[in-house]
This record gives structure tokens, C-alpha cells and sequence, in this order.
């Protein structure tokens, strides 16, 4: 249906919200059978990309030298790596550091999420190495002790990674307990359910399929809205000194 010029996405300085009636493919090079919902990058003022590829039977995508995440939302796909091969399906999750080859083919029709950004080394931290994983095999905590407030971190916490990706599942009626605001900045894919998010000075009804960024400082606050739980997955730029 023509929505006669209205969408719940904007592009603010320090947030942006990406809903699917304004997503656009595109190919990135090396995609086969592929294509790419670029949801943010540095063109919008982020320090690392995220996007959505949806790959056909057979689909590939195209090389990096940064590190990419992966988190496979639908489908079925083979990672190879020079020293692993791993299927992965929905739930499943990669890690890929930086210059490292490795092809991602699709088995069936598949929709990932993905994160690339450039490594932030530390002299003295040894690299991370490639990490696949399924989300439902990680432990599951309660934020602040808050029972209604689940949160799973897929990657561990050591300083070897410079950033955090985590899922984040709320009870209907659960809520961050303040308004954030940190240097830290975020990707977040609603993956179910919706609520309210406060992004800056703006509350935005959101929903599963929705993208978000909020840049560095940006205040933030979520409730879930609803009769099902509301799950997002979550970037974060992590473990490095602001300078
Ligand atoms: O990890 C976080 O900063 C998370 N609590 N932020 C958020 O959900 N907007
Ligand atoms: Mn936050």
C-alpha cells in the first residue's frame, strides 16, 4: 500500500531508525546470489557497518579484511574458515577476526546479520581467534537483577575483543531501569516483539525487523510493549580507551 510519504524511519545525528519499508538492496563486491540491506555505516557517522544479507540458494558473500560478525536470523549456511567448517542456522553466531579468508555459503535461502569493523589491536593483548557459537548454548543473566530483563553474551568478554554483541530479551512490560548514556555506541536488530525506544529526545514505537543506531552519548531507554517478550541483538564497540 503507497504510504503517501510516511515512514517511522529518520536519520538524526546521533540515532537512526531503519525500518523495512525503507530498505533498499544493494550488492557489496563479491556477493553471489546476495544482496545487502546496509543498514548504517560511516557514511551516517558510525566506526563500523552492519547490514542485512540476504543470500539465495547457493548465495555467497563477499571477502573482508575487517572482522565480521555473523548471527544467522533464517536459513542455513556453511562457514569455512582455513581451519574450521561449521554450518550454521538461525541463532547460530561467527566471529571472523580480521584477515582471516573464509566463505559463507548459503544452503538454502538465508538472512544474517552482519557486523564488520576495523580491529583496534593492543600491543600486549593476544588476537582474538575465530569463534562460532549458538546463542542458545550461551548463559543467559538477568540485567540488574532483573529477572524480566535476559541478557546473552555471544562473544567473551576479554580485552582481545574490541567490541560486545549480545541479545537482550524483555518480558512484556520490562524496562531499562535508566536512560543510558554512554561513549559506547550501538547496532541493534529487533528480532521480536516491539516496544518504545527513547533515542535522544524522541520516543519511537518499534517492532520486530526494525533497525536502530545511537551514536556515541546518544540517551536511550527501552520498554517492551505487547503480550510477547521483545528481543534485540545488540552491538556495542567495547574494552578500548575513548583517546
Ligand atoms: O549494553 C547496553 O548498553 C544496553 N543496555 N543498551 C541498550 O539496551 N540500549
Ligand atoms: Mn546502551
Amino acid at each position: 500500500m503507497h504510504k503517501l510519504g510516511h515512514t517511522r524511519s529518520t536519520n538524526q545525528r546521533d540515532h537512526l531508525l531503519h525500518t523495512p519499508d525503507t530498505f533498499v538492496r544493494t550488492v557489496l563486491p563479491g556477493m553471489e546470489l546476495a544482496t545487502a540491506v546496509v543498514h548504517i555505516s560511516p557514511a551516517a557517522g558510525a566506526a563500523f557497518t552492519q547490514y542485512t544479507a540476504e543470500l539465495e540458494p547457493g548465495g555467497k558473500l563477499g571477502p573482508t579484511s575487517n572482522q565480521r560478525f555473523l548471527y544467522a536470523l533464517e536459513g542455513a549456511a556453511d562457514l569455512a574458515t582455513d581451519t574450521t567448517f561449521q554450518s550454521l542456522i538461525p541463532g547460530s553466531f561467527a566471529y571472523i577476526p580480521e584477515d582471516t579468508a573464509h566463505t559463507l555459503t548459503a544452503r538454502q535461502a538465508t538472512r544474517l546479520a552482519i557486523i564488520e569493523k576495523p580491529y583496534e589491536a593492543i600491543a600486549s593483548v593476544s588476537l582474538p581467534e575465530v569463534l562460532v557459537g549458538h546463542e542458545e548454548k550461551t548463559l543467559s543473566v538477568p540485567l540488574n537483577d532483573d529477572p524480566n530483563l535476559q541478557v546473552r553474551s555471544l562473544l567473551p568478554g576479554s580485552p582481545s575483543f574490541d567490541f560486545a554483541v549480545n541479545t537482550m530479551t524483555y518480558q512484556p512490560g520490562a524496562a531499562l531501569s535508566m536512560v543510558e548514556v554512554h561513549i559506547m555506541e550501538h547496532g541493534l536488530l529487533m528480532l521480536e516483539g516491539g516496544g518504545i525506544y527513547r533515542l535522544g529526545d524522541s520516543w519511537y514505537p518499534v517492532t520486530a525487523g526494525d533497525f536502530i543506531w545511537m551514536g556515541p552519548f546518544c540517551p536511550q531507554w527501552f520498554g517492551a510493549l505487547g503480550k510477547r517478550p521483545a528481543k534485540y541483538l545488540i552491538y556495542k564497540d567495547w574494552n578500548r580507551h575513548p583517546l
